[in-house]
């Protein structure tokens, strides 16, 4: 009999997106972040992707520094693969997004395949009482735009694919799935690549099941096997998509950074609650999940 194939959960314990007055149980401090990941990889998450905040306000934090703390504490609990993001806050520049990838060298870092708008404002409809006025500017503001343009991209993944790092390609609409297809022309990248596809958050594509497929038949058209397929969902369409792809053979991102909900009008009390959300979606569906090292395998991370 065949084995159950083996289901990648990562896990986005913080990111930049939400601010800490719409949730309680965001993490902000360091011991907060490191408690959340190892939570998070005690009920089945292989990888962490990990942001780092500011621990007087919860702004976010892109200073190598700022990882290090939870970086070490992680470390020494947990084997799970360690992911940093190179995405920061969609406000900050390429060259401080880079720093702690460049610091800390993680098995993985994000890498962010095009330029977009990138609206945090709709969530000031479920969120209109947001605490500290940066939160209030952050997420009101209808002018961001978020830069990684081909530049970028190519300066990312020099500098951090010469360290052995691989990459979380985060697609937010087909034509990041192209711009991804133009560095494997050119050989800057190889396979398998690791490509997290992005769902529902303003901007990007949409969270309709059409939108799922059609993401998923242009990478299979794009990149055939030399892909390993992961999608996230963001807010009330995380369970849903990780749902669908899980039974179309993908991989699943969920995490406070993603979606504060643990189910419609209830926030998340902690990120493991979302993962054990995931994991009983992996397994009634006859799958298994992957653990670190199976992961590590499966994406051909240096370990
Ligand atoms: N917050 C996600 C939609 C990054 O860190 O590079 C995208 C993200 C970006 O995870
Ligand atoms: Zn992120």
């Amino acid at each position: 009999m065949a084995k159950p194939r083996k289901v990648i959960i990562t896990c986005a314990v913080t990111g930049a997106i939400h601010t800490p007055s719409m949730s309680e149980y965001l993490p902000v401090t360091a011991s907060e972040i490191a408690d959340a990941a190892i939570g998070a990889a005690k009920a089945g998450a292989a990888v962490v992707h990990l942001h780092a905040r500011d621990p007087k306000d919860g702004r976010p934090d892109q200073t190598p520094e700022a990882f290090s703390p939870f970086l070490g504490i992680i470390k020494q609990a947990s084997d799970c693969v360690v992911n940093i993001t190179t995405g920061g806050a969609p406000t900050m520049t390429i060259e401080e997004r880079i720093r702690p990838a460049e610091t800390h060298q993680p098995e993985i870092a994000s890498l962010n395949m095009g330029s977009m708008n990138f609206g945090l404002f709709p969530m000031l409809k479920r969120f209109p009482n947001l605490k500290h006025a940066w939160e209030r500017d952050y997420v009101g503001n209808k002018n961001i735009i978020f830069n990684n343009s081909f530049g970028q991209i190519e300066h990312i993944l020099t500098t951090l694919g010469a360290l052995g790092t691989k990459f979380e390609f985060e697609c937010y609409d087909t034509a990041h799935l192209y711009n991804l297809k133009h560095f494997l022309d050119e050989g800057l990248v190889k396979g398998p690549l690791f490509i997290q596809t992005v769902f529902g958050l303003m901007g990007g594509i949409g969270a309709h099941p059409d939108d799922v497929t059609h993401m998923k038949r242009t990478a299979d058209r794009l990149f055939g096997d030399q892909y390993r397929w992961s999608v996230l969902g963001a807010g009330k369409n995380q369970l849903p998509i990780a749902a669908m792809a899980a039974a179309m053979g993908g991989h699943v991102r969920v995490g406070l950074e993603d979606s504060l909900w643990a189910g419609p009008g209830t926030l998340a009390e902690s990120n493991a609650v979302q993962v054990e959300k995931a994991r009983q979606i992996i397994e009634g569906l006859g799958l298994e999940l992957a653990s670190p090292d199976e992961a590590r395998e499966i994406l051909e991370t240096k370990g």
